[in-house]
């Protein structure tokens, strides 16, 4: 079931490749699975990467190698996962400590860091762990509104304060009613918009350092929240957070509505981040942990001829 709803979200992106794949199964010459392997490459938007890998094609197959028919889907397979980064273990792990773990949750507006957060209390919740929420993007009175709900509709505390009010104090509060309440997980909701991008940074920064000031080594995980739509725009922006807070990795939302999961595997490479989670729809259910693994066969398995989409 899981790896249906991860082949569902990832639909786009398999059929946007699977020509070329099917291409690349064949019996080739050396030029036509250049072109191929070209094709598979930048339609699933794996940066970089791209240019890399063609040019080691190149060379393996002047020496005669990744000729045979069949060869190259596997070849490309094992590379794939070579670069692509996964959880070490449990994405989110909670401090060995008792006291509540802080997740800090940043990202530019519309990334879908709300619905991320709506996702992790799902999953944090099917896990046996209570959570509470601070909605530290006070920016706009609507972000404050969309975290309500969600926490109303999973039976979550969220903590806020008045449209406008200062973030940190939030923060401040939040931190502190995770205490007295013993939860077990602090997710923070935070705004991915300022009058500048100068005041999000100190803005976030202030965040972090009073959460860190009531509980020990907190933030404990900070997630960055990334669109993969926005391919390969995704990787200055998340070097823009990386400056400013300390970043776990990365939740990869909207793959669902995406052609270019590819981006999924370079992402990892390029920052030197895992990719911790993806975002499979807009639901609190529609996630799942990133495995490497079960990601490239829902990516990269051919099609049957007539089946569905
Ligand atoms: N299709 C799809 N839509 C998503 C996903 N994650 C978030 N969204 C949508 O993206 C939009 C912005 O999400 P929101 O959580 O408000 O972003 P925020 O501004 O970063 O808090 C909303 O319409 C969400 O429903 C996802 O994984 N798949
Ligand atoms: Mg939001």
């Amino acid at each position: 079931m899981v790896f249906a709803r991860l082949k569902k979200g990832l639909s786009r992106t398999r059929n946007r490749i699977s020509n070329a794949m099917r291409r690349l199964s064949g019996d080739n010459s050396a030029a036509e699975t250049l072109d191929a392997l070209e094709e598979v490459l930048y339609s699933a938007d794996v940066g970089p990467l791209a240019t890399e890998l063609l040019e080691e094609v190149e060379g393996e197959l002047k020496k005669g190698n990744l000729g045979k028919p069949g060869e190259m889907p596997v070849w490309l397979r094992a590379k794939l996962l070579e670069v692509a980064q996964g959880p070490d273990g449990d994405p989110l792990p909670l401090t060995a400590e008792s006291g509540p773990t802080v997740i800090l949750v940043v990202g530019v507006n519309g990334s879908g860091k709300t619905t991320s957060i709506a996702k992790l209390i799902t999953w944090l919740r099917n896990r046996n762990q209570s959570v509470l929420v601070a909605a530290c993007d006070t920016f706009r009175a609507a972000a404050v509104e969309q975290i309500a709900i969600w926490c109303e509709r999973t039976g979550v505390e969220l903590i806020k304060g008045a449209p406008g009010s200062d973030p940190a104090a939030v923060a401040h509060d939040a931190a502190q009613a995770a205490k007295s309440r013993k939860v077990d997980v602090l997710l923070v909701d935070t705004a991915g918009r300022l009058h500048t991008q100068k005041n999000l940074m100190k803005e976030l920064e202030k965040v972090s350092r009073v959460i860190g000031r009531q509980i020990d080594g907190a933030p404990h995980h900070t997630v960055l929240v990334l669109d993969a739509t926005t391919g390969q725009n995704a990787i200055q922006q998340a070097r823009h957070f990386g400056e400013t807070v300390p970043l776990s990795g990365v939740f990869l939302t909207k793959l669902d509505g995406t052609a270019k999961g590819g981006a999924t595997l370079s992402i990892g490479h390029q920052l030197g981040l895992p990719v911790l989670f993806v975002g499979l729809g807009e639901g609190p259910e529609d996630m799942e942990i990133f495995e490497p693994e079960s990601f490239l066969d829902a990516l990269l398995e051919p099609r049957a001829e007539g089946a569905e989409a």
